[in-house]
């Protein structure tokens, strides 16, 4: 099992982001309810400025080759809780298969609920950046995002977007749900980039 706890430290001289509190409980942080899926017709795309859009079954997508790591998770509402176990697919994985145009420089992440949330490319090709099935060895429960969910452990949680189902690389910025309401597009938790 890949064990990448440390990264914290190139993040950040702290652990805790400056302005959060630690927690053990693991809190539900939705827009609205969450939604249905549906193994039998669940899709997952990837689309925009790639060479080879993708498109993958539920049975396709958990074939891909997956990772195990130990990551914190940084709320922006001040929680943060450590030594979350997820597994899943790398962004990078998915990243090789569709082939990235040069001029790809923004991402943005959808969802069944209809969320959305962008993040600069760079902070996405980076190994901690999972698209997660499982969480502590267990399918991941529905209403932290199953049963596949984004997690960024370098950035406030908003970045990792709960039942996403597509991933489109961009030449240039789109705003996703609370970036659109004032959040930051960074978000990095070290900085506290809270708002943009
Ligand atoms: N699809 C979707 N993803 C989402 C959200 C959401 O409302 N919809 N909320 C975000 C926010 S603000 C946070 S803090 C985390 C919370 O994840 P959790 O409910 O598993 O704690 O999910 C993020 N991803
Ligand atoms: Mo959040």
């Amino acid at each position: 099992m890949e064990d990448v706890t440390d990264l914290y430290e190139a993040f950040g001289d702290d652990r805790l982001p400056p302005g959060q509190r630690e927690t053990t409980a693991f809190p539900v942080l939705s827009k609205g309810a969450t939604p249905t899926w549906d193994p039998e017709t669940w899709e997952f795309t990837v689309t925009g400025a790639v060479d080879d859009a993708l498109s993958f079954t539920w049975d396709e997508f958990t074939s891909l080759p997956s990772v195990t790591q130990r990551q914190d998770f940084h709320c922006v509402t001040g929680w943060s809780k450590f030594d979350c176990e997820f597994t899943g697919v790398p962004f990078t994985e998915l990243a090789e298969r569709a082939g990235i145009h040069d001029d790809a420089s923004h991402v943005l992440f959808s969802a069944l609920d209809d969320y959305t949330t962008d993040l600069p490319l760079s902070d996405c090709l980076r190994e901690e950046v999972l698209f997660a099935w499982a969480f502590d060895g267990e399918p991941l429960e529905p209403d932290h995002g199953g049963p596949l969910r984004v997690v960024t452990p370098h950035k406030y949680a908003y970045k990792g977007a709960k039942w996403v189902d597509g991933v489109e690389f961009l030449t240039e910025p789109v705003l996703g749900y609370w970036e659109r309401r004032g959040y930051s597009e960074t978000a990095n938790p070290w900085n506290e980039e809270r708002y943009g």
